[in-house]
């Protein structure tokens, strides 16, 4: 093929049309209404705009976002309050008259609202955390978590999320640890105390609250840095409702901080604390930079998966990624969400072959079984008795890698 000629701006939304199209083995809005997905409010508004970055798209409201959601096949909607709500609105008649209005487009696109969250980094009021030490700045968090909750119960939702990203400090010392902990441990209690109040008068269960931790941004130095922060804090004794509050992790916080995010999903699984899942993708160590799911670590994805399934996880997989700054307003809902959305089912589909495939169970079945050593206090023989066996635990991972690629069902190529 030649040098392409410059393909003028017209012409590129169908090139991009075609092109997707080429890729195929795309799934039909019926199929993937079937798994529990959410798209963020957020993340399909995302204007591009990250530290350092002027913003790339124009606005895009919860009409727009909702009907596309809708048209792709994503049944769930999750939004922070101020998404949606002018911050001068929260709690006032004019809250409710959006939330109405955002009742009836939910309704219009068979679209459910699954989660809501409050925005408490962005705003300056925030500054200091909600967990501040002027009581009036915990007084106004505690309002915004209860109208959350309210908003939540109005629109249908399950689930309240908390990211506290805000919690914590950018120079030692002005912020007392232990009071900040005891502060913030108030600020979840109004809100499962409000939420109890508004369950009882909407005749609703309570919500499921989730804790989401992120290592580092936008505070230096966080202080519930992880899942693992998290639980303790749910288990520390300063929370009235322990019960109603579990985890919300995300993928990719975990692995910034270094985890192997499976086995930060296998403690809080553990714990009967896994409510809630942000699914994205991206690097260790480096910034929150928020990939669509797969695009990183689709062999770590794959295993994560695996985990998920086996265990009947059962609850929503929220899409808490961001278009990169590079794809147009057309491309967000054209090309980024379904394809997350698709390549989230795939590895859901090829995790369950995982979880059946003979192979892997025989392995896995012959290492429980193990060498069948008689003296257990004897290493020597213990281990000559594993030795062949343990080979099988990298006979597993390439099994995982051929499912991965598709070659356990042929996938060959000539060389
Ligand atoms: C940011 C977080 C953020 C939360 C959201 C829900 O890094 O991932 O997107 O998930 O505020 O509370
Ligand atoms: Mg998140
Ligand atoms: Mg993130």
């Amino acid at each position: 093929m030649g040098a392409m000629k410059p393909v003028p701006p017209n012409q590129q939304q169908a090139l991009v049309d075609r092109l997707m199209k080429a890729c195929g083995g795309a799934y039909t809005p019926a199929q993937r209404r079937k798994y529990f997905l959410s798209g963020p409010q957020w993340a399909a508004a995302y204007q591009g705009q990250a530290l350092f970055h002027a913003p790339t798209r124009s606005p895009v409201g919860f009409e727009e976002v909702i009907r596309r959601y809708a048209e792709i096949g994503i049944g769930y909607w999750s939004t922070h309050d101020t998404d949606v709500i002018p911050t001068e609105a929260l709690g006032k008649d004019q809250q409710w008259e959006i939330v109405a209005r955002i009742k009836k487009t939910l309704a219009d696109h068979g679209v459910q609202c699954s989660m809501v969250t409050t925005e408490t980094f962005y705003h300056a009021v925030w500054a200091a955390s909600p967990a501040a030490e002027a009581p009036e700045v915990r007084a106004y968090a505690a309002f915004r978590l209860a109208n959350t909750v309210r908003i939540g119960h109005e629109l249908g939702a399950q689930f309240v999320v908390y990211w506290p990203g805000s919690l914590g400090y950018y120079t030692q010392g002005a912020v007392e640890e232990t009071q900040t902990l005891r502060w913030y441990a108030d600020g979840i209690n109004a809100a499962c105390e409000a939420d109890i109040e508004a369950a009882r008068q909407k005749g609703r269960p309570t919500l499921k609250h989730c804790l989401e931790a992120k290592p580092f941004e936008p505070q230096a130095e966080i202080l519930l840095p992880t899942s693992d922060a998290m639980l303790a804090f749910i288990h520390s004794g300063l929370l009235r409702h322990p019960e109603m509050v579990g985890l919300n992790p995300e993928y990719l916080h975990e692995l910034m901080w270094g985890a192997a995010p499976r086995a930060a999903l296998a403690r809080v699984l553990l714990a009967g604390k896994l409510w809630h899942f942000d699914i994205n993708d991206g690097y260790r160590l480096k910034h929150d930079v928020d990939i669509g799911i797969g695009l990183v670590n689709p062999l770590d994805w794959l295993n994560v998966l695996v985990l998920l399934r086996t265990h009947g996880y059962n609850g929503p997989f929220n899409l808490d990624y961001k278009p990169p700054r590079t794809t147009s307003n057309y491309g967000v809902f054209a090309v980024s969400f379904p394809t997350a959305v698709d390549r989230f089912i795939t590895l859901w589909e090829m995790a369950g072959e995982v979880a059946a495939d003979p192979v892997i169970q025989e392995a896995t079945e012959a290492l429980k079984a193990g060498g069948g050593a008689t003296d257990t206090t004897d290493a020597e023989a213990i281990t000559a008795a594993n030795r062949e066996l343990l080979t099988l635990h990298e006979l597993i991972a390439h099994r995982i890698f051929q499912i991965l690629v598709g070659a356990h069902r042929g996938r060959v190529y000539s060389v």
